[in-house]
Formats: C-alpha cells, structure tokens, sequence
C-alpha cells in the first residue's frame, strides 16, 4: 500500500501511525504543495492523506485510514474511544499549537516544499487561513506563554497512558507538530511520550529542524 501525504501535514502523520504502531510495511508518496491534480485525479478534490490501496482504488479522511488499516490485523488499537480530558485539552490547545507551528512549516524542510513554486503554493495556502504568518512569528513569546500553561496541563493526562489507543491518533500528530518550534518547554512525561510513539509509529520528530 502506499500513502500520499505532505511531510508536515498533522493528518498525515495519523495515518503513518496506525503503519508503524501495526509493524505493516507501506510506501510513502509525497505531492508537492500546491499540485492538486493527483488529490483530484485520486478522490476528487484537493487533500491528503490519501492511501492507496494494493487493489488500485484509493481511500481519503485520516481516521478512516487508520480504522481500516488497524482491521488489517490483530491486535485492533482503536476499538476504544477518545479519552475525553485528552479530547478536550486538543481542542482548547489547538489554536495556540498552530499559531505557532504554521509559520515554522512554511520556512520548513519538507519534501511537499523542495520547489520555490510549492513553498510559495504552501506560504499563500497558510497566509490565507492563518494570515500575516510574519506577525505570527513576532507573536511567539505571547504564544509560547499560552503553550507552556496548557504543556503543564497535559502532564498528569500523560501519566496514565500506556497502550496505545485511538487517543494518541489525535494526540502526537499535534505535539509533533509543536517540536518544530524552537524554545517549547515539553514537561518530562510529555518528552516521554513523544520519543516513545516517535519510535514506536516511526514517525520523526522535528526537533531538528525547530526554529
Ligand atoms: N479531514 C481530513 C483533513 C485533512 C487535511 O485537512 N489535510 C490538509 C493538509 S494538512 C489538506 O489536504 N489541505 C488541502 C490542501 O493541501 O490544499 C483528514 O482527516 O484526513
């Protein structure tokens, strides 16, 4: 099977998961930003992720993808539900989280942007949704504020965390996201979390390129 994705995307990184978490070997297709006639040609319209699947026709919307790929074999991962004060702390961060990695992912290293055609694609994609992405860089410390309060909530949410569940399908792909912002303070079961599901999902980190 293969998936389509954009290295950066948060959606994308949910069906990556349920791949590596399910030891199933996969390929991975990255679409430049701003192409949209192989999302359109593949489901119809412009998004990713996309899976492929090994009979040619092709499946969109993330949780669908991990849902059939988690039935593929046992054991199943997401038969439970969201925990609901997990649920509730992506909602309330979320805002927060983004604002501060959509600029850092216009200025990133990331397949879907190896041209100046796509990056520029991806900057006027964000600027339109997000606007001036320059005045949210000068917004960091404000932000950054805002995040570490909300980080030192999600601690004690961590502790109990063991097996991986549906949960963490909504959960990592947003904390991962946050590593490519240089300066964030993870708390230590936060940290913990996110090296053990970078190595258990084989989905990299960003700390390596944070800015
Ligand atoms: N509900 C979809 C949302 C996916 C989504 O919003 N993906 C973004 C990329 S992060 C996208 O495709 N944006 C459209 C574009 O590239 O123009 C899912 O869960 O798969």
């Amino acid at each position: 099977m293969k998936l389509h994705i954009y290295e950066h995307c948060p959606f994308c990184v949910r069906a990556r998961m349920i791949f590596g978490l399910k030891n199933i070997p996969y390929a991975t297709a990255v679409i430049p930003e701003g192409n949209s006639e192989i999302p359109l040609r593949m489901v119809g319209r412009k998004v990713v992720p996309i899976l492929e699947k090994d009979d040619g026709t092709f499946m969109a919307e993330s949780m669908d993808i991990v849902k059939f790929v988690d039935a593929l074999s046992a054991p199943r991962l997401t038969d439970a539900g969201i925990d609901p004060a997990v649920k509730q702390w992506c909602d309330e961060a979320t805002k927060t989280l983004f604002l501060l990695a959509i600029p850092r992912f216009t200025q990133g290293e990331f397949a879907e942007l190896a041209t100046e055609e796509a990056r520029e694609a991806y900057i006027a994609r964000e600027r339109k949704a997000f606007g001036d992405l320059d005045a949210l860089m000068a917004d960091t410390p404000a932000l950054l504020s805002d995040m570490h309060a909300r980080l030192e909530t999600l601690e004690p949410l961590l502790a109990g965390r063991t097996a991986v569940d549906t949960t963490d399908f909504i959960l990592f792909p947003l904390l991962r996201s946050l590593t490519i912002v240089s300066g964030v303070k993870f708390g230590p079961a936060t940290l913990r979390y996110l090296n053990k599901l970078e190595k258990e999902a084989g989905v990299d980190l960003l700390f390596n390129q944070a800015r």
